[in-house]
């Protein structure tokens, strides 16, 4: 059970109705919240104290917890942790999320190393959905995002959903319903092109990222025809800065694609909880150090406000709910 009042609480368990992510009760959702940074670059950063403070502080509804598959002390290298140790660790997280009563998402953190191409870590992600989606079949507040961020000239749609079409089943044997969140080529913009060949899955999303200094109207555009097409989106990943996570903020045309969200109820976790310095980094280098987790950068003080906002959904009405 999750603490009385918490976002699961009054959402119980997600699913997507058409291009709608919707609460236990069939009500649309809208999610907010924050990203960690790799959790093996700053695991200063994610901790109980420093998510409840996320919770209590920054009234996030979800966080996601990237792993990066290759760069530093990725999962797939042994460097950072043994595959049991950093299974333990994410398992962990989930558990502190779950007290806490916010959902979280497990981000197979596909990136620079290997090619871009997800089938390039097929090896590794299939025993890890395996495990994570059989430990965590009834937390309510897990969502699966099975890579990133395909990227790379070569790197098609195709190829995408030839990778979710070996992950989705063996996720499915273990855990018939839960969200799954499918990347997209070019670093998770190609929503347009996955909406020409969907997933023939329930319950599954496209992953939308942007960055307002450099993505602008023509990705709304693109994201806009995969709506219509009938894809539900989630913006796993946005920043304020320019894409390489650094360089800006740029807060006008992120005031825009704020709007573009909340006019279609497209929920949004921001890049990154960490104090890293970098402008896309929510709080001030020495945050951790100093376990000051509202020491926050410009671009963190942007976010605590747009999550101050009143709550993006209506209450279940708890765990007792009738239909
Ligand atoms: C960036 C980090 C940066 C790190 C880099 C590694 O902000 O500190 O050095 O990764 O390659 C993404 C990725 C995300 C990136 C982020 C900013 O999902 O991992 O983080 N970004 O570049 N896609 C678009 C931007």
């Amino acid at each position: 059970t999750y603490p009385e009042g918490s976002p699961v609480y009054h959402n119980g368990k997600l699913s997507v109705q058409g291009t709608q992510m919707v609460s236990e009760c069939g009500k649309p959702v809208q999610l907010r919240g924050m990203s960690s940074h790799g959790l093996a670059w700053f695991p200063k950063c994610y901790t109980e104290a420093s998510l409840t403070a996320l919770v209590k502080d920054w009234n996030i509804d979800i966080f996601r917890l990237a792993i990066y598959t290759h760069e530093w002390g990725g999962y797939t290298t042994n460097q950072w942790k043994s595959k049991d140790d950093y299974n333990a660790y994410i398992d962990n997280m989930v558990d502190i999320c779950a007290k806490l009563g916010i959902y979280c998402i497990i981000d197979w953190h596909v990136l620079n190393d290997g090619s871009g191409d997800p089938n390039y870590t097929l090896d590794d992600a299939i025993p890890f959905w395996d495990y994570m989606s059989a430990k965590h079949k009834d937390d309510k507040h897990v969502l699966y995002e099975i890579c990133n961020e395909p990227n790379g000239f070569d790197v098609k749609w195709a190829d995408v959903k030839e990778y979710a079409e070996a992950v989705i089943p063996v996720i499915r044997k273990n855990d018939p319903d839960k969200i799954i969140i499918c990347g997209t080529p070019t670093w998770s913009q190609d929503v347009d092109l996955a909406a020409q060949d969907p997933l023939s899955y329930d319950n599954v999303m496209y992953t939308l990222h942007f960055y307002s200094g450099t993505h602008t109207q023509y990705l709304r555009d693109k994201a806009q025809v995969a709506i219509n097409k009938g894809l539900a989106l989630f913006v796993t990943e946005f920043g304020t800065t320019q894409a390489s996570g650094d360089g800006g903020v740029y807060f006008d045309e992120c005031n825009t694609w704020m709007d573009w969200m909340d006019a279609r109820k497209i929920s949004w976790v921001n890049w990154s909880f960490a104090d890293k310095p970098e402008s896309s980094a929510a709080l001030k280098p020495g945050a951790s150090n100093s376990g000051d987790w509202n020491m926050v950068s410009e671009s963190g003080q942007y976010i605590k406000r747009k999550l101050s906002q009143p709550k993006s959904y209506e209450s279940c009405g708890g765990h007792h709910h009738h239909h």
